[in-house]
């Protein structure tokens, strides 16, 4: 099938806000289209994720659950055992992932005993025949480096919001951090995981602004995960309104358009979301979902596997076997 729609990193500002702001249908008329010229869409990417070291942080990010200084009902836990991912790993490939992710609530990577057992966690998940992603805060190039050499498939950093409200968000780091980050897992040929939240307070010329730094990458981020707010108690945002359901369909749908290439995960959120308003984002363009026996994403609560499975069956749609087998034709 030739491919109409060419990858682009030359995106204006103007030229997203024009897609971003067409009449929702079109929007989405228009995102389906890309949607099918890259990718088969009966498919969804299935991925796991797993909390590995909860909570404690010393950031000040404002959404977050897990920051230390907010009083939030969040339990405390150190590193897990090996064993015990390994044991969760299994269990995410027998009910369908392909993907599993683990995420630690910490500020950076720090040379340390801990980040030696993250290591031998990714060689043992990679074994298992799984994608394997982390996420653990700001990274150097030679940890990627490492995480790469063990196996590790996906890193993901979300650049979380626009360049211009990110100080509104988080003030314990910079959004050139984020980059940086971003930049060093690239340099050690991990794929890219990266996206944003939206229901942050943020304007839309600040969700056009984030995907116009998403697009405009040299090479834009494999797996692009749109997250609405969970809103947790004791945290700053934790009153800001629910997001939209449109909302997010817009978000999607824009990053499918300037990012053809791309998985758009259906982050965050879904648990507020009936099976229709999640059949909107999977017609805007999204193919991949966060679920598993567990029912929780890091700290909130997430639809769980059985359920999923049963309303991707209602939906014709499978779960997809591995990501870099997705692409139509590429
Ligand atoms: N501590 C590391 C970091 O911040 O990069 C890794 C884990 S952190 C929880 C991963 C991402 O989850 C954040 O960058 C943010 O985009 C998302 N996230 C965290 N809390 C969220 C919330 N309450 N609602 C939506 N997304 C959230
Ligand atoms: C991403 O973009 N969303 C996930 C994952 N990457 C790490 C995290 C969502 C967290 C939702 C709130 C919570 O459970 O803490
Ligand atoms: Fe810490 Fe990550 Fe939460 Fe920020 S998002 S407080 S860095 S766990």
């Amino acid at each position: 099938m030739d491919k109409k729609t060419k990858l682009r990193n030359d995106w204006t500002k103007e030229e997203i806000e024009k897609i971003f702001n067409q009449p929702l249908l079109e929007l989405i008329y228009q995102a389906a289209t890309v949607h099918r010229e890259w990718h088969n869409p009966e498919e969804v990417q299935i991925s796991t994720l797993l909390s590995i070291k909860t909570g404690g942080c010393v950031e000040d990010c404002s959404y977050c659950g897990q920051a230390a200084r907010y009083h939030t009902n969040i339990k405390v836990q150190a590193l897990l055992p090996t064993e015990t991912v390994i044991a969760h790993a299994q269990k995410a490939k027998d009910s369908g992932s392909s993907r599993f992710c683990m995420a630690a609530a910490w500020r950076e990577v720090r040379n340390n005993r801990d980040f030696d057992r993250v290591i031998d966690m990714v060689k043992g998940v990679n074994e298992l025949g799984l994608e394997v992603c982390c996420t653990l805060g700001m990274l150097t190039e030679e940890q990627a480096i490492r995480l790469q050499e063990a196996g590790l498939y996906a890193y993901n950093h979300n650049l979380d919001t626009s360049e211009q409200y990110y100080e509104e968000i988080i003030s314990t780091r910079t959004f050139d951090n984020r980059i940086n980050t971003i930049n060093n897992v690239r340099k050690a040929g991990i794929t890219v995981c990266s996206g944003g939240i939206i229901g942050l307070g943020e304007t839309n010329g600040d969700r056009i602004s984030m995907l116009l730094t998403l697009a405009t990458m040299p090479k834009h981020p494999e797996s692009v995960p749109i997250n609405a707010l969970a809103r947790v108690a004791g945290t700053p945002l934790e009153n800001n309104p629910k997001v939209d359901t449109w909302e997010m369909v817009r978000m999607i749908a824009t990053a499918r358009i300037v990012m053809p290439s791309s998985m758009v995960r259906l982050s965050a959120g879904r648990i507020e979301m009936s099976e229709t308003e999640q059949a909107w984002c999977f017609m805007a363009g999204a193919n991949s979902i966060f679920t598993g026996e567990r029912e929780t994403l890091l700290v909130t609560p997430n639809p769980g596997v059985s359920e999923d499975m049963q309303m991707l069956n209602t939906l014709g749609l499978k779960p997809m076997r591995k990501a870099e087998e997705a692409l139509v034709n590429s």
